[in-house]
């Protein structure tokens, strides 16, 4: 594929390598297919957020030079890849494209969502504007609707200051049940305890527990359950059937292609039975 990225994978200084196997919760071959190859590497981190926020000043200050730009396979948008070792593993970061929404009414969405939803990235960080939250936090809680391992990167906290913006992190982080670092990116400030963070949900030693919405409106609820229970009994395990639900609702074809391919089953560990294609026949 003449535009997939290769970037050297960085050597192990010690002999740690591949003792936190079970770990790691990306699916390399949708990765392959999405143009990023996981071999000698621990980990991968998506890089998400609103246009604007930092991403590439956070993701230029995690790899340093050790990057590397093309573009996504078969698509003109460009992607940027690099790496860092931490506690001696090798992190491979992908910044996706900036957007507000993961709906894939775009482009750029598609890509960032269907990195999130196939890739399965061990962390996804989701890079805020600490001066615009509640616009940024659209982004935050639709990421959290389809994995369950995320950071907030909330950035531009030097700006949040000179505005005297108060912004109560812990109680952010408590809500959401997921780690909230601050960071001003442009002056390296708080990078090193956005790694660490990165690292702990990765390894596992912080499992988050994603806020996700619970209440929808009346007249879907019944068409929302029934879907429900044909996804969970079709794809058993699928950590987020309510999200894949809604969105077959909305009728969104990346999805409805997905169910009916049985990509969909990919996310769960383990064959798709029968049940998979009779939901499958039924989408058809
Ligand atoms: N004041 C301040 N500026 C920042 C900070 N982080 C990034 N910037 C600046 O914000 C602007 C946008 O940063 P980028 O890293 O390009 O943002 P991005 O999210 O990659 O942008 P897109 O890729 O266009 O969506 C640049 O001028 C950065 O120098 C920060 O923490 N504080
Ligand atoms: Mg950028």
């Amino acid at each position: 594929m003449a535009d997939q990225i290769q970037i050297e994978p960085i050597p192990l200084s010690s002999a740690h390598a591949g003792s936190c196997d079970g770990c790691a919760v990306h699916n390399a071959g949708a990765l392959l297919k999405l143009g990023v190859d996981m071999q000698n590497w621990d980990y991968v981190v998506a890089l998400a957020g609103n246009p604007n926020t930092g991403k590439s000043t956070v993701f230029n200050a995690l790899t340093g030079l050790r990057q590397h730009t093309g573009n996504w396979p078969g698509k003109t948008v460009a992607r940027a890849e690099g790496g860092f070792l931490y506690a001696d593993k090798r992190y491979k970061l992908v910044d996706l494209p900036g957007t507000y929404s993961l709906l894939a009414t775009s482009l750029d969405e598609e890509i960032a969502r269907d990195f999130i939803l196939f890739g399965q990235p061990d962390v996804t960080v989701v890079v805020v504007d600490a001066t615009r939250l509640e616009r940024n936090l659209n982004l935050v809680l639709q990421t959290l609707e389809i994995t369950e391992r995320a950071v907030v990167c909330l950035n531009l906290m030097d700006e949040a200051r000179r505005h005297k913006f108060q912004i109560d992190e812990r109680r952010l982080a408590r809500d959401l049940g997921v780690p909230v670092v601050p960071t001003a990116a442009r002056q390296g400030e708080g990078l090193s305890e956005l790694i660490q963070a990165v690292h702990e949900v990765a390894t596992g030693q912080v499992t988050c527990k994603p806020y996700r919405m619970q209440k929808e409106p009346k007249a879907i609820k019944g068409a929302l359950d029934r879907l429900v229970a044909q996804l969970i009994s079709a794809f058993p395990g699928l950590p987020n059937a309510r999200w894949v639900a809604l969105r077959l609702l909305d009728g969104d074809e990346s999805i409805v292609q997905a169910v009916r391919s049985g990509e969909l089953g990919q996310l769960i560990s383990g064959t798709p039975d029968v049940a998979q294609r009779q939901l499958t026949h039924q989408a058809a």
